[in-house]
């Protein structure tokens, strides 16, 4: 079974592309599944100018026709309003020399023998996150189709965050969607909107962490018999390589490593009404055991730094000559925790569809169905 994604494009290049191969045939999809999310990924208190000039939008160039996928390869455009000329320097051109502490610019530039940082920027950039948004809002769809559903709300921004419960109610997910910062505690929310402006008065740049839920997902996605097949694995590799983030938990993450086993592990339960049977009262794991999904909400947090572009920049060296300067100035975001939680949700959702496509296997939406509903029988069957 092939699932794979990829994407393409720069950040003031004429647009981004964005590539998946996998999807069954048969499944409903166009832009107005997409966009909404690539909206939600623009939002949020504290991004820059650059949010209002794009007006994201996702083209299916291919893998649909009159709006169900064919089973082809999913081609999307998301056309770049914030462009440059790319095929020819223009006149006035100003490279940036000096590269900013904690960018991809200094270990790109020695990487690729590079003394121009907007060779490196126009690809490190999280405008590239739009494409995957596009490909993980695809990836819902599907997830959609079997009753699973991917959330995400942020809990902190720099000094500002709270504790927040393992079962999230759904008004509190309404909230979150309406705050500026995507938080669904109001008053919070307002202390990370203040804390924001603050350091942006103060020519510096906040980070945070997200929380990222997936529900209804079955029990049995990944595998315990091979170290690339664990789904937190694979969860994890994808949420670690997103730009920024630099940390992440399963379930009760590094707090597990402080408690007793008695205070960790989820008690288990079997009874007759429950959509698989077997329950938990708890969900420190985070809905996941031993590589596997275990039928529990699969839950993630995930650690953003601060953005490295700086009103008030740290020192710096030329990347020519090694002459020392301040890091380069550019337009930028002060903090994009809020996008991050849907770029996360993306990540989510790509990596759960693609475990599902190899549990449930087929061709079609319909084969997919008809294995999904033999799982069910088997689970539903006393034993
Ligand atoms: C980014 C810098 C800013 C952000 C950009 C990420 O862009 P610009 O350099 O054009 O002002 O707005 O994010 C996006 C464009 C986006 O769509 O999220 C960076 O340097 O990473």
């Amino acid at each position: 079974m092939v699932w794979r994604h990829y994407t393409a494009g720069e950040s003031h290049g004429p647009a981004l592309l964005a590539f998946l191969e996998g999807m069954p045939a048969g499944l409903a999809l166009g832009p107005a599944d997409v966009d909404p999310d690539l909206a939600r990924r623009q939002h949020g208190h504290g991004r820059g100018a650059r949010m209002a000039i794009e007006r994201d939008h996702a083209e299916f160039v291919g893998g649909v026709r009159f709006g169900r996928t064919t089973g082809a390869p999913l081609a999307l455009l998301i056309k770049n309003r914030g462009t440059e000329q790319i095929s020819e320097r223009p006149a006035g051109y100003q490279p940036l020399l000096f590269p900013r502490p904690g960018h991809a610019d200094l270990p790109a530039a020695i990487k690729y023998g590079l003394d121009d940082v907007r060779d490196v920027l126009e690809r490190a950039s999280a405008r590239e996150t739009a494409a995957r948004v596009a490909l993980g809002a695809c990836a819902k769809q599907l997830l959609a189709e079997f009753g699973i559903r991917v959330h995400s709300f942020v809990e902190r921004i720099g000094g500002v965050g709270g504790a927040f419960p393992e079962r999230v109610a759904d008004a509190a997910r309404r909230r979150a969607e309406r705050s500026p910062v995507r938080c669904p505690d109001p008053k919070l929310s307002a202390e990370m909107v203040r804390a924001i402006d603050r350091a942006a008065a103060a020519g510096d740049s906040l980070g945070g962490i997200v929380r990222i839920d997936a529900e209804g997902v079955p029990p049995g996605l990944g595998s315990h018999t091979q170290w690339d097949l664990r789904i937190e694995g694979r969860i994890g590799a994808a949420l670690m390589a997103l730009p920024g983030v630099k940390g992440v938990e399963n379930g009760l993450g590094f707090a597990a490593a402080a408690r007793l086993g008695s205070q960790v592990h989820d008690a288990i339960y079997h009874g007759a009404g429950r959509r698989w049977g077997w329950y938990r009262k708890t969900n420190r794991a985070g809905g996941i055991e031993g590589g596997i999904t275990n039928g529990e909400p699969v839950t993630f947090r995930v650690a953003m730094k601060p953005i490295p572009t700086l009103k008030k920049p740290l020192p710096s060296a030329r990347l020519r000559d090694g002459r020392a300067g301040r890091a380069a100035v550019v337009r930028a975001d002060v903090c994009a925790v809020p996008a991050l939680g849907v770029v996360a949700e993306a990540a989510l959702a790509l990596e759960l569809a693609g475990a599902l496509r190899e549990r449930f296997g087929g061709d079609s939406i319909r084969e997919m169905r008809e294995h999904w509903r033999a799982f069910e029988r088997r689970l539903a069957r006393p034993r």
